[in-house]
């Protein structure tokens, strides 16, 4: 990708706000993981990316499996397709735009400030770069619970035996991935958590997500409401973008490192 006079002058503003921020919150989505080989949910890929790696949901319709009708329906077939990829997950290591984001909350707290970040990522894949105290508004894959007890397990590196997978903490209940999904409530200490960061926060950034699905889309125009300086890093334009303060279009994992070293010099991602 080739960055712009344009991207640079962008960069270079939203460089000046994060080393003067005190509190930044960071949103993200599917987009930050793609070129850690996992796929997105809707909207572009990069071009630089396996032709396989389209989006999840032209060959599966989330309406048809990230529902609990989808669960309920056929247990095994939606079991199966989460399980494949959680063990995707597993198999991905964390790209230079989740390194960033970690590397970012280091030197926030080492000028005693801080960087609260959300993702409606499942993937784990923040805190494998290492990221903090990371909020997962949509839960995450690596764990499952039962249906009936609602107690948790994280299963082992390799898949399930027989789908569906059968909880060991109940005689008629199965395990399911403990994910958010649509017409499911979010957590409610995450989505406490995002709201105070978008209520305190001098910047918040939007990162590789399409910003459609709610109310994680709402956190970036409460933030705006509140007065925080407001950036979105995509591919693509999304809903988002027309009300953010400044658009980067462009590869995460490229522009994010750019941010970074702009903002507090080359040593940034040491
Ligand atoms: C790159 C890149 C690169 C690519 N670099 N960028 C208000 C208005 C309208 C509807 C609602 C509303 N409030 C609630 C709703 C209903 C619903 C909803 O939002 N529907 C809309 C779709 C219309 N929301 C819910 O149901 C939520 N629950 C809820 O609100 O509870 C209260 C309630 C209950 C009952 C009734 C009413 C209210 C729950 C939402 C749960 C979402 N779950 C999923 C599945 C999780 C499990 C799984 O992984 O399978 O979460 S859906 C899916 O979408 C997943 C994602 O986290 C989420 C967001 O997707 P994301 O991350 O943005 O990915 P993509 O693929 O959409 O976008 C990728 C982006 O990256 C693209 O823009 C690319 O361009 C970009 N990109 N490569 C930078 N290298």
């Amino acid at each position: 990708m080739s960055e712009t006079l344009d991207d640079a002058a962008t960069i270079a503003r939203v460089a000046a706000r994060l080393a003067a921020a005190e509190r930044i919150a960071v949103i993200t989505g599917a987009g930050i993981s793609a070129e850690s080989g996992l796929r997105t949910f809707r909207g572009a890929t990069s071009a630089e990316l396996p032709p396989d790696m389209q989006s999840l949901w032209k060959e599966f319709d989330p309406a048809t499996l990230a529902t609990p009708a989808a669960f309920a329906r056929d247990p095994a077939m939606v079991s199966k397709w989460y399980d494949c990829r959680r063990l995707g997950c597993l198999a991905a290591t964390p790209n230079p735009g989740h390194l960033a984001l970690a590397a970012l909350q280091r030197l926030m707290e080492a000028k005693g400030a801080g960087l609260t970040l959300l993702t409606q990522n499942v993937d784990r894949l923040h805190q494998r770069a290492g990221s903090r105290d990371v909020v997962e508004l949509h839960g995450t894959i690596m764990d499952w619970r039962c249906t009936q007890t609602g107690q948790h397990l994280t299963p082992s590196d390799s898949a399930f035996e027989a789908y569906p997978p059968k909880s060991p903490f109940s005689t008629e209940g199965l395990l399911r991935p403990d994910v958010v999904w649509f017409g499911e409530m979010l957590p409610e200490a995450a989505v406490e958590l995002a709201r105070e960061a978008a209520a305190s926060c001098d910047v918040f950034m939007s990162v590789g997500t399409s910003a459609v699905v709610y109310p994680a889309a709402g956190f970036l125009f409460e933030a705006k409401g509140n007065g925080a300086y407001t950036v979105e890093v995509n591919l693509e334009a999304t809903p988002a973008s027309t009300a953010v303060d400044a658009s980067l279009r462009g590869s995460s994992s490229v522009l994010l490192p750019a941010i970074l070293r702009a903002a507090f010099g080359e040593g940034a991602l040491r």
